[in-house]
């Protein structure tokens, strides 16, 4: 059995940067596994049509650690597509000669930690083992895909494919009818793509969504100069702007009149992105009436854009603007417009079955050649449950987050010492630039290990009282705002029988320096033995 310094699991964004930190700056035994045939993580699995970034994108969207990168690559789009970030990630992997670490198609199927030895022991599909002090699981926040058990779906004879899982050959839907299920941003950016070349596009939806429109446009040189020249300032201020590059505006709502509010929403609507969310009025994610008011907003806009009543009024969101993951769209309203889509409420016409060629709802039969689950994932949690590693005297993951996630600050597990999760529960996650925050992490996991390792100890674990504080420093912070008000996969509330807790941290730069904090104050919340 080969002994490492560091084992990662998962070649993604978050652990590529681990294995390139932890190999090439400190300079330990690093082996990365991964389960796909390359780089990639999300981005490699997630290959359906129309699929792009939903955050602040190009060129922010993207490692932050080299100057030397940022100078190199070239983005073009300032919403970056599936395939430009896999490309940008496949030439990092090289430009840094990662994959000569990086074990590929091979799942770990087992993660056992020795406490006498103060070792994780992984074993993979493949018959080997492997041993090393530091276990880190960059297993991936939208991994796991959910896929809905309706009585009958089996009996579907067409192709099915889940977003999540997308295949890499050219799937054609020319001459065909095809079923889509799910309106999340998975769904809402591939519906249009495939209304353009299918026969014909049944959406079925259960939650109408907002979506902003992404106005997606070619990114200029000027741009990409700027952004090179400014790097470690824009840096800087994503750090400490909760992963967004550039101040944002925080008005007042109470001082202007409604008219000039609704002049301000316009304004953030024709910037497009996400603009409308965080730079609009203080408090639109925690004052109802705000919200209402944002809400209506949008709802109007997707009255005007909608031109049929009943749809358009199928369309309509109820729930608070922003409580579920924002979508940024490219003509997905619009999409309604063409002849050759219609849309099933599932609210007041569920699914009770399939047939070998269609989707039977309380009132109709719909006939599909091919159906698309566009459902989402067991997110956050669901990698590392799958994983499910067996911490100290044998406990389970699965059997100590039956009730809840527990962790320490997002990365580390009380009664799993020495394992780090990279965006696990409670870490800011998706409510930050996702790369850059998992560089930072990797900066809190290195700083950690460089002190087991220079103090010649076993082990680092998270106590059981620190996680605890931890749970409920996380939920006070949700609770302050309209989050856990919704059935989101924020609130776990997409998978039944999940416990629902909210799972993300909602201040990344007070995350970040909570990091910094703890090391200073000498790993406060871990136990070092
Ligand atoms: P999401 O955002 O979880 O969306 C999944 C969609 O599928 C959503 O509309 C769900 O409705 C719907 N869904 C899930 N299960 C069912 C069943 N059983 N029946 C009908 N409809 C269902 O996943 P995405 O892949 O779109 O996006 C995930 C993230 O990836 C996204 O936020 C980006 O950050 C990238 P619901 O709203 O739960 O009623």
């Amino acid at each position: 059995m080969t002994h490492y310094d560091v084992i990662v699991i998962g070649a993604g964004f978050g652990g590529l940067y681990a294995l390139h930190h932890f190999r090439d700056e400190l300079g330990l035994s690093v082996r990365t596994f991964d389960g796909a045939s390359g780089v990639g993580g999300t981005w490699w699995y997630n290959r359906y049509p129309g699929a792009r970034v939903d955050a602040p994108s190009s060129p922010f969207y993207a490692y932050t650690f080299s100057q030397e990168l940022v100078d190199e690559w070239l983005w073009t789009e300032t919403q970056t597509s599936q395939a430009s970030v896999l490309a940008y990630l496949q030439h990092v992997a090289k430009k840094f000669d990662l994959e000569k670490d990086i074990q590929f198609d091979t799942w770990v199927t087992d993660a056992s930690y020795d406490d006498a030895l103060h070792q994780w022991i992984i074993e993979t599909d493949k018959g080997e083992s492997a041993s090393a002090q530091f276990l880190i699981c960059a297993t991936g926040a939208l991994f796991v895909a959910n896929t809905p058990d309706y009585p009958g779906i089996n009996e579907f004879a067409g192709a099915c494919y889940h977003t999540g899982r997308w295949p890499h050959e050219k799937v054609a839907f020319k001459g065909k009818r095809v079923g889509v299920i799910g309106t999340g941003s998975s769904g809402i950016q591939c519906i249009p793509e495939i209304a353009k070349e299918a026969d014909h596009v049944t959406v079925f939806q259960r939650t109408p969504q907002y979506a902003l429109p992404a106005r997606n446009r070619p990114i200029t040189k000027e741009e990409i100069g700027e952004s090179r020249e400014n790097w470690s300032d824009l840096r800087k201020s994503m750090r400490h702007r909760g992963g967004w590059p550039f101040k944002t505006i925080r008005r007042r709502a109470a001082e202007y009149t409604l008219e000039e509010r609704h002049a301000v929403y316009e304004e953030l609507w024709e910037q497009g992105g996400i603009h409308l969310a965080i730079n609009s009025f203080a408090g639109v994610m925690a004052k109802k009436e705000l919200n209402d008011e944002v809400s209506e907003f949008v709802r109007s806009k997707i009255r005007e854009t909608v031109k049929d009543p009943e749809t358009a009024q199928k369309l309509m969101p109820d729930y608070y603007f922003g409580t579920k993951r924002l979508i940024l769209d490219n003509g997905y309203f619009e999409t309604y417009n063409r002849d050759n889509v219609s849309l099933v409420d599932l609210r007041e016409d569920p699914i009770e079955t399939f047939t070998s060629s269609s989707v039977c709802t309380k009132s109709s039969e719909h006939q599909i050649d091919m159906l698309v689950l566009a459902t989402g994932f067991d997110a956050v949690s669901g990698s590392m449950l799958q994983l499910n590693p067996k911490g100290r005297n044998g406990l389970t993951l699965q059997e100590k987050w039956d009730v809840h996630f527990d962790n320490y600050l997002g990365t580390a597990i009380s009664g799993f010492p020495n394992l780090f999760m990279i965006h696990g529960p409670g870490a800011p996650g998706v409510f930050f630039t996702m790369p850059l925050g998992g560089e930072l992490t990797t900066a809190f996991i290195s700083d950690c290990i460089q002190h087991v390792r220079k103090e010649k100890l076993g082990s680092i674990e998270a106590n059981e009282e620190a996680e605890v504080d931890w749970r409920n420093e996380i939920n006070d912070i949700a609770n302050h705002t309209l989050y856990p008000q919704t059935n989101s996969w924020y609130m776990g509330a997409n998978i039944p029988g999940k416990p629902k807790q909210f799972l993300g941290h909602l201040r990344g730069s007070q995350y970040f320096d909570r990091l910094e904090e703890v090391v200073e104050n000498n790993y406060q919340g871990f136990t070092l033995r």
